[in-house]
């Protein structure tokens, strides 16, 4: 079972919240995922990116300057994503997700995740905001392309860059990630849902999140139309910790179990595979 112990207290009032929301919407960011192992967008780099900062590798400008650099990068970072297994945060969004739909209500994920992180807790995501880091496509053509599982190791960075594809369509471009840089637009049908989730909701969930990229970073803002609750869990205050009614500090991994399991009565169980199913989640009667 996951450890709770040290976990902060879940207020009054966001428990009764909490209880009381027919349809939840949850933004996710970076930091659901900082509990699995993989680093934030904007934690300091390592190894072959230690002279670059994430936001300086997440551009097409990067990619057209330097296409092996940036795509050992995303490789390295897909290996990565590939070893780690979902963290208890997932699990517990995951875990309320399916028992607000078996009791006719939902629970909407609009992630700026490229990770996998929130399927593999057996959650359904509504939006990837930002795309999949598994995904690849042409940079000239859009042509997509498949790409062999990544070779490192996930842990250490490769010793030398290496040169991205050449597309086997067109056979001039360059095979990208299929996630979204600066200055380049969100997907428009996966924006609107996640904006039509927001709207709808009776209560918005922001967590681990900067609030710092727009237009991504606006959609929880869009429940203050009709008075929504909007809590906040990040250890961190952040850009959008003013607007916020609640703000729980601590990490998404100890807090959400705690309020899921408030809400729901179902005791969360940590995953011991790296494979993502729930088959660990113990269910305990209310
Ligand atoms: C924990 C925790 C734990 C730690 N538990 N929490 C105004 C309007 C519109 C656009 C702009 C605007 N102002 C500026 C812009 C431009 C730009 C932008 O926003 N720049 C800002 C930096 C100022 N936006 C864009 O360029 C966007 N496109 C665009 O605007 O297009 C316009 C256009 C229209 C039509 C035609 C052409 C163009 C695109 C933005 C794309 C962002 N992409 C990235 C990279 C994705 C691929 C990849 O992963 O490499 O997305 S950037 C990066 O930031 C990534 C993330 O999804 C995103 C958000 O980061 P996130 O998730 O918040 O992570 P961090 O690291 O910032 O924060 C982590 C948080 O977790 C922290 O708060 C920690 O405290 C917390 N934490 N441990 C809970 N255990």
């Amino acid at each position: 079972m996951c450890d709770q112990s040290d976990a902060p207290p879940i207020p009054d009032d966001v428990l009764t919240l909490a209880r009381a929301a027919r349809h939840v919407a949850v933004f996710s960011g970076a930091g659901i995922s900082a509990e699995s192992g993989v680093p934030t967008f904007r934690e300091v780099q390592t190894g072959l990116w230690e002279r670059f900062s994430a936001q300086d590798l997440a551009t097409p400008e990067a990619f057209e300057s330097d296409p092996a650099l940036v795509h050992t990068w995303y490789r390295w970072r897909a290996a990565l994503i590939q070893q780690v297994s979902p963290n208890p945060g997932h699990q517990a969004l995951a875990q309320w997700q399916r028992q607000l739909g078996g009791a006719g209500g939902r629970l909407s994920i609009a992630t700026q995740n490229v990770d996998d992180l929130h399927e593999r807790a057996g959650a359904e995501v509504l939006a990837h905001l930002h795309g999949s880091i598994t995904a690849h496509r042409c940079a000239e053509c859009d042509a997509p392309a498949e790409l062999a599982a990544p070779q490192y190791d996930g842990a250490a960075a490769p010793a030398e860059p290496v040169d991205p594809p050449l597309c086997e369509v067109c056979e001039e471009g360059l095979i990208r990630p299929g996630v979204v840089w600066f200055g380049e637009p969100l997907p428009m049908e996966a924006f609107d849902a996640a904006a039509d989730a927001m709207r709808a909701a009776d209560l918005i969930l922001v967590v681990g999140t900067s609030g710092l990229v727009q237009p991504a970073a606006s959609l929880p803002l869009l429940g203050m139309e009709r008075g929504t609750p909007l809590i906040e869990i990040n250890p961190e205050p952040t850009e959008l910790s003013d607007a916020m009614h609640h703000r729980l500090r601590g990490p998404a991994g100890k807090l959400l179990p705690v309020l899921v399991q408030a809400v729901t009565g179902e005791a969360l169980h940590a995953m011991d595979g790296s494979d993502g199913t729930d088959d660990s989640v113990e269910r305990r009667a209310r």
